[in-house]
């Protein structure tokens, strides 16, 4: 079963795909034209501003993640502006980094909403995944992308975790394997 999965993010598609495999489903990039407006106040509300948006352009199984940072420190920031904090991956690491200067709660978590439209444009099922961590105080690592560098989860950043590492405990696979359990139960 093909899935257009609502992002135009690549790394999300392949990763995402890694953790499906062999389970019969594979998420495919949504047709050209894909630019949802993300003017929800939620993680769970861009998500099916995202999904909804697909859907309208593929008619067909559309899911959708909207994912980001939240850290207990900074009053859950960046949280649903994780991937406007600033302009480049790593202005963004900088100033999450800087904010954090002298503040020693470290905690925080990766969160990811997803929706799931069917081929009606209804809402078939939606979830949420977590990943909880620490803020490390420098980047480390070169793998994933994103916060990874400085997402601590016990004495590595996720970007220093392999794939396989990263996919067993991430937020995504979380919300990701509550889809496929929908799916399998449903026999689409
Ligand atoms: P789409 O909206 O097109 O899916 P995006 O990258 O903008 O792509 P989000 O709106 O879900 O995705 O924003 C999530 C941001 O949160 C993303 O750009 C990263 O900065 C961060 N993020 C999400 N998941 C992450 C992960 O697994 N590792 C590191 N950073 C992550």
């Amino acid at each position: 079963m093909k899935i257009v999965l609502a992002t135009s993010n690549k790394h999300k598609v392949q990763e995402i795909n890694d953790i499906v495999s062999g389970s019969g489903v594979e998420f495919i990039l949504p047709p050209d034209g894909f630019d949802p407006v993300e003017n929800g106040e939620t993680f769970e509300e861009n998500s099916k501003i995202k999904a909804e948006e697909a859907w309208k352009i593929s008619k067909t199984w559309t899911l959708a993640d909207d994912s980001g940072l939240c850290i207990e420190g900074l009053n859950s920031r960046p949280g649903i502006h994780s991937a406007r904090y600033a302009q480049t991956p790593e202005k963004r690491i900088e100033r999450v980094l800087k904010e954090m200067e002298g503040i020693k709660n470290r905690k925080a978590k990766f969160v990811c909403a997803m929706t799931l439209i069917n081929p009606e444009g209804n809402v078939e099922f939606a979830c949420r995944g977590i990943c909880e961590g620490n803020i490390a105080y420098t980047p480390a690592g070169k793998n994933g992308f994103g916060y990874d560098p400085i997402f601590l989860v016990g004495d590595r950043t996720m970007a220093e975790l392999s794939e396989e590492e990263k996919n067993k405990i991430s937020h995504r696979s979380s919300a990701l394997h509550q889809v496929i359990n929908y799916l399998s139960k449903i026999k689409c």
